[in-house]
């Protein structure tokens, strides 16, 4: 695209307001081309027909009642554990919990109690330069923007799961977003397939998009390796035990847009789920929408967003790791009739060929057997991603599957 009919185009998504033009029911395209779903039901409340069908929801959106949030959200009188990482800003992480100045100490203590009570967690003064997040911000809003035919040049397929789409399915549900997804380390890994070597696509719109996402993902990086040992410490283990399994590490960085929803009572940004992977670190906007369910009473809990925040969650991985001394936590994103809200995921994820299984320290025969089967993480990852894909009749792969039966 040039740059004039190129600006022209993107003034006229942005006159449009953007949800009007990704999620209009435009039978013809979203339902005839790119959800193979008939439009099933057309007594469905969401699914109207006529002249103001902008302003419909699809019924592959639609939670079963169940599922659905509350009109109004709770938030928490004690939200998640808020955690100042300073101590560990400037000075090195000790190699054993036990040298581990006061400052240290306490911290481990905080990150310990908001990995076993919550399995989430919101951190500032953690390194990441403000300006960076400003960028990729502004990047993904830019690249969002842009008209559906020049996104959808970013198109992720069956073969590479990078770039853009917008037709992702959480619990086979369709998701209320769009997504632009690019991995961490672009380095190819010796054995393993098409699949699981995976090759980034970058926009040629908007200009500095690439630059604004590889200079994030090294930041951030950097603060995943720093959460990873403070974990392996709250673990009685040293703090550089986990670091080996991210040689070759899968990570990858998600763009989320929800768009504005007309009925946000009915569908979900995401819906529930766990996070299969180590960590996750995400940023948000202002406009708050993640909602991670109390361990305590089953309460879903609205996350205020913090400005120059992160979130931090807990993922399958460190659940199996640690034996189940922590958890993974569920979670959900709602959506709003008036605001769009952009979030930005680092999934932090091992090497495809490693064997996740609860560590070896951690496990006694009598005392504390191992509660999970070992698993192959880059297959888990095929799989769930596979499913992502698509809607299916069946659940996909979760990680109580490789729970032990005692
Ligand atoms: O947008 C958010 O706040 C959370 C996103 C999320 O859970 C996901 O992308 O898996």
């Amino acid at each position: 695209m040039k740059g004039k009919k190129h600006n022209k185009n993107l003034q006229q998504a942005e006159d449009k307001k953007r949800p009007d033009s990704l999620y209009p029911i435009n039978h013809e395209r979203t339902q005839a081309s790119r959800d193979p779903q008939p439009l099933s039901n057309s007594h469905n409340p969401c699914v109207r027909r006529g002249k103001d069908m902008g302003s419909l929801v699809d019924a592959a959106f639609v939670q079963a009642p169940e599922h659905r949030p509350k009109p109004t959200a709770t938030e928490a009188v004690v939200g998640i554990p808020r955690i100042d990482l300073s101590p560990v800003l400037h000075s090195p992480i000790p190699t054993a919990g036990g040298a581990a100045p006061p400052a240290v100490s306490s911290l481990l203590a905080e990150v310990e109690a908001a990995c076993r009570d919550w399995g989430f967690f919101q951190v500032i003064n953690h390194g990441v330069p403000s300006e960076l997040q400003d960028n990729i911000m502004a990047a993904s809003k830019g690249f969002f923007a842009l008209p559906a035919e020049e996104k959808w040049k970013m198109k992720r397929d069956e073969v590479n799961p990078l770039g853009y789409y917008d037709t992702e399915h959480t619990k086979n549900v369709r998701d209320w977003k769009e997504v632009f997804d690019f991995i961490v380390d672009e380095v190819p890994v010796p054995g393993t397939d098409e699949f699981l070597s995976l090759r980034n696509r970058w926009p040629e719109y908007p200009p500095g998009f690439r630059e604004a996402c590889e200079k994030y993902a090294k930041a951030v990086n950097e603060l995943a390796f720093r959460l990873l040992e403070l974990i392996a410490l709250t673990l009685g283990l040293p703090a550089k035990r986990l670091n080996g399994f991210f040689k070759d590490q899968s990570s990858f960085i998600r763009l989320n847009h929800y768009p504005p929803c007309p009925s946000p009572h009915l569908a979900l940004g995401v819906g529930r789920h766990k996070d299969p992977g180590a960590l996750t670190i995400l940023a948000q906007d202002d406009v708050s929408g993640l909602d991670v369910k109390r361990r305590s009473d089953g309460e879903w809990i609205r996350v205020k967003p913090i400005p120059n925040s992160y979130i931090i969650n807990v993922g399958d991985i460190v659940q199996v790791w640690s034996n189940d001394k922590y958890e993974s936590a569920e979670h959900r994103v709602s959506v709003n009739s008036e605001r769009e809200r952009f979030s930005i995921p680092f999934f932090f994820n091992p090497a495809h060929y490693v064997e996740v299984q609860p560590l070896e320290e951690l496990i006694d025969e009598k005392k504390s057997p191992a509660k999970y089967n070992a698993y192959n993480w880059g297959e888990f990852f095929k799989s769930r991603k596979n499913s992502n894909f698509k809607k299916l009749e069946v659940e996909n792969t979760q990680i109580y599957h490789f729970k032990k039966v005692v």
